[in-house]
């Protein structure tokens, strides 16, 4: 296939870039960097929050699908987050319209159900439940391929990624873990599953402690291989941990992470 890949250039898409690449499919990069050195393929320097700076890529390039991991990857202001994450993934929907461009998987965040109080394992029928103005973001980017979805039949796989790391650090994070071949897996099965339609997908590795449920991304063809407890002796207990374990989103559901909506 011949991928789109927003945010090519940060620590996720390089990752994807590189093992989409490994997998013999395409990659465009797209990022508001030029490309990092050793990238080989078609890059273009722009940024996803301008409708008209986006639509140039679709004219530019003949295209299968889209990879959507452009966005601030933490907490900001209500606005910032939503162009961050809602305005880029609206601009991306309305090239992909315009140029036929079937599917994108978007890379959503376990902090879209992030205030989920930490019980049961958390499913694809979790109802959302922001920690965060950044899992604002993200629930209304899901909301907006879901409209898409149903509007245009775009088939829209929203991945919510937990922790991508080298390896786990924290106690959480062996819950939480998303090791970087897992990504590259859980990635190319979103991109090929049959007719997935609008679906959501926890992007986590097959972590011993999972919070969230493996199976809606097994549905897709996304089989982890790597589980965080192989690391388990080597992660040291912090005073954080309890707190940490509350809610679903972790440091994210705790009063640190409250501000206002708007204003830096
Ligand atoms: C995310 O979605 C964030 O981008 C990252 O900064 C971490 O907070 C991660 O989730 C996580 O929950 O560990």
């Amino acid at each position: 296939m011949r991928v789109l890949v927003t945010g090519a250039a940060g620590s996720i898409g390089r990752v994807v870039t590189l093992g989409l690449c490994d997998r013999d499919h395409e990659v465009v990069g797209l990022d508001l960097v030029p490309e990092p050195e050793g990238f080989t393929g078609t890059w273009h320097t722009a940024d996803c929050a301008d409708p008209d700076a986006v639509m140039a890529v679709f004219e530019a390039e003949r295209l299968d699908a889209v990879v959507h991991l452009a966005g601030h990857p933490d907490e900001a202001s209500l606005p910032a987050s939503l162009t961050s994450h809602v305005v880029t993934t609206a601009a991306l929907l309305d090239a992909m319209v315009a140029h036929r461009v079937p599917r994108i998987v978007y890379a959503s965040s376990n902090h879209a159900v992030g205030r989920t109080p930490r019980r049961d394992l958390v499913s694809d029928d979790a109802l959302p439940r922001p920690d965060t103005f950044y899992g604002v973001g993200k629930v209304a980017a899901e909301a907006v391929l879901r409209l898409y979805a149903d509007r245009y039949a775009v088939d829209a796989v929203a991945c919510r990624i937990g922790s991508f790391l080298d390896e786990p650090a924290t106690r959480r994070n062996l819950s939480t873990w998303l090791s970087h071949d897992d990504c590259v897996r859980m990635v190319e099965a979103a991109l090929t599953a049959p007719s997935p339609g609008f679906a959501v997908l926890y992007g986590i590795s097959a972590n011993t402690r999972a919070w969230w449920d493996l199976e809606p991304g097994r549905r897709l063809g996304y089989e982890p291989l790597d589980d965080a407890e192989a690391f388990a002796d080597r992660v040291p207990e912090r005073a954080e941990d309890d707190d940490e374990a509350a809610y679903v989103g972790g440091p994210f559901a705790l009063e640190q992470f409250h501000r206002p909506a708007l204003g830096d």
